[in-house]
């Protein structure tokens, strides 16, 4: 398959898919889009202006959850999605949360709201994987992969592709380091390191094998 991704290098919904195509090292292309500038490009393609766009054979795909979909069907190892189906609709809930609830409310981080959805939901991973370190049915899925990627831009996670330029603004500096000690923050860093594919964040073509 011919595989192109048209992105945003620092946005929580690119991280999804990049993270997916990754893990199951899917032959791929990178487009870095300015932001602006992408609209036409994107609009031309699938009616709107959101990144990720994920072309499959030419066929343009947007909205990470639907990408990370189309990429589970055609690349199906490793599985992201649970294989019994009431924890395939646990994990799937639990993406439409970290995408429609978390990741719109956090990105407002100097605002209150954004702080009260960051408490919630770091409270809500500690919580989930206090038993056995992941949310949905004891392994890795797609429930940790978007919880991770959506948290990922409101803590200092160095080393990831998700890692901000340093020295951060000193409000943002203040915003990050506030969950540093939250047990879901360190959650968080803990999926990183043991579940994101250490793969160059750049653009251009990505051949695995
Ligand atoms: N629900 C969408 C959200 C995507 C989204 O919010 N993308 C932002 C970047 S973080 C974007 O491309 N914004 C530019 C625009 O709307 O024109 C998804 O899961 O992909």
């Amino acid at each position: 398959m011919n595989v192109e991704l048209l992105q945003f290098r620092f946005s929580p919904y690119n991280e999804k898919v990049r993270w997916a195509l990754d893990l199951k090292r899917v032959p791929h292309r990178r487009r870095s889009l300015l932001p602006g500038p992408h609209m036409p490009v994107v609009r031309r393609l699938t009616g709107q202006t959101q990144t990720p766009v994920l072309r499959l054979d030419g066929a343009p795909v947007h909205g990470s959850a639907c990408i990370i979909e189309s990429l589970e069907r055609s690349y199906p190892e490793p599985a992201l999605y649970p294989a019994a189906s009431s924890e395939r609709a646990e994990a799937l809930a639990l993406q439409a949360y970290f995408d429609d609830q978390v990741g719109p409310r956090t990105r407002c981080n100097v605002l209150a709201a954004g702080e009260a959805a960051m408490q919630v939901a770091l409270d809500r991973v500690a919580q989930g994987a206090a038993a056995t370190g992941y949310l949905v049915g004891g392994r890795f899925s797609l429930a940790d992969l978007a919880a991770a990627a959506i948290l990922a831009p409101s803590l200092a996670l160095p080393g990831t592709p998700m890692a901000r330029p340093e020295p951060m603004p000193e409000a943002l500096a203040a915003w990050t380091g506030s969950w540093a000690d939250h047990p879901g923050a360190r959650w968080v860093a803990r999926i990183y390191a043991s579940h994101r594919p250490p793969v160059a964040d750049r653009d251009g073509a990505f051949a695995y094998g």
